[in-house]
């Protein structure tokens, strides 16, 4: 009864801000309460309508406090698959996902929605972080490929998953339906779009011989709307450039390429007052920006990301709405303070419907 209670008590203000914003009348608005109401009391749970759940997403990536694309939160399509029933069935759709999305570079934002969790159990689960991430092995003299995958890689290992061994193996999917065991489903390698790194005028850049994936696809969070909860709802936009040039390859944990970045541009790396690092990080970026860029995949680099979010900021404002954010996700790895974002106060404060991450549920 009490789990009931404050079940109603968060579809109630979910349903009045998304009616609202949809433009319903009020006696549609409190018809769908009291409906909503009547099934919570029946049945323990309810369902959301497609609207709800279409417009229920956008709301979601616009209350996202680290997001810093958040501008385009109405472009959201929503992929409903919440009628799936097998692993198989969340394969092809999450496939379906990786299709629509990468739309041959031209990157559309999705989010694929899965049963939600029932008395505790989640209704669909992704054990990866992304759909689409490098594997990390731990070899004699280090790890080899992503550093930030090994764990999953050993569970994958441990099912029977064995990798080519080079420091981009895309990792298979591990899906699991309810509370039967994960499943492990190999991405077809045509799904896969990837951007060789190179420098518009560094010819030593492509030596490194480093890729990315054209396509973010976060599934390690949970949805949460109007006190449902989507244990697997995973979701893509294109990338901001700093967060594979300044982080995925240049963090020491991650592909620490900073040393043989500045020795391929034959900087001075015994000094630190060189700023060897520095200068190596903008010309990553710089490469990055440029490979995707010219092979045609979707990017935005941090300045014109940050004027987005300006322009975010003015929209929310006209449509009386506060924007919140969280300041130290909002600002870019990279000359944060170029950015009007840096000179700026955000309050953190966490609105729903919202994503979270899963291992905080
Ligand atoms: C975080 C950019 C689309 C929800 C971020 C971050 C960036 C970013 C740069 C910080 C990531 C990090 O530092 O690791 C963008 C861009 C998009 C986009 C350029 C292009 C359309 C989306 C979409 C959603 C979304 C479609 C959800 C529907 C989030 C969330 C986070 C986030 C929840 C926080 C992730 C976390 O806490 O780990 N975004 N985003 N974003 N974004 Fe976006
Ligand atoms: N930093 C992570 C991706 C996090 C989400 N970023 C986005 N999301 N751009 C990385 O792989 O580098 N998005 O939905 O577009």
């Amino acid at each position: 009864k009490d789990v009931q209670d404050q079940l109603l008590e968060k579809a109630v203000p979910f349903i009045r801000e998304c009616y609202s914003e949809l433009g319903k009348s009020a006696s549609e608005t409190e018809a769908r309460i009291a409906e909503i109401a009547r099934a919570i009391e029946y049945d323990g749970t309810y369902e959301h309508t497609l609207q709800e759940l279409e417009h229920g997403a956008k709301m979601a990536w616009r209350n996202s406090n680290r997001c810093i694309g958040r501008l385009f939160w109405e472009t959201l399509t929503v992929q409903d698959a919440r009628q799936v029933k097998t692993e198989d069935e969340m394969a092809e759709a999450l496939f379906r996902h990786i299709e629509m999305a990468t739309n041959d570079g031209k990157i559309r934002p999705v989010i694929t929605i899965f049963p939600p969790t029932r008395d505790s159990v989640p209704g669909a689960f992704i054990h990866n972080a992304q759909l689409i991430r490098y594997a990390g092995y731990r070899a004699e003299d280090g790890i080899v490929g992503d550093p930030a995958s090994v764990q999953i890689t050993a569970m994958c290992q441990s099912l029977g998953w064995q990798g080519a061994g080079t420091s981009f193996d895309v990792l298979p999917l591990l899906l699991q339906m309810g509370d039967h065991a994960p499943k492990l489903y190999e991405i077809p390698s045509g799904l896969v779009k990837e951007v060789d790194i190179a420098h518009p005028d560094i010819a030593a850049f492509a030596d490194l011989r480093l890729k990315w994936y054209a396509v973010p696809i976060v599934s390690n969070m949970y949805l949460e709307m109007g006190g449902i909860h989507y244990p697997a709802a995973p979701f893509n936009g294109w990338y901001m450039g700093t967060e594979i040039g300044a982080r995925n390859f240049a963090d020491e944990e991650r592909y620490n390429m900073l040393p043989r970045v500045a020795s391929a541009m034959g900087l001075d790396t015994r000094r630190d007052a060189s700023l060897w690092k520095d200068r190596a990080l903008v010309e990553l970026n710089v490469a990055v920006l440029h490979s995707f860029q010219s092979q045609g995949v979707a990017i935005v680099d941090h300045h014109t990301a940050a004027r987005q979010f300006k322009r975010f900021e003015e929209k929310e404002e006209k449509a009386n709405r506060d924007v919140t954010g969280d300041w130290t996700w909002l600002i870019p790895p990279l000359s944060p303070a170029t950015t009007h974002i840096f000179h700026q106060h955000y309050s953190n404060e966490v609105k729903l419907p919202n994503f979270f991450y899963r291992d905080e549920e």
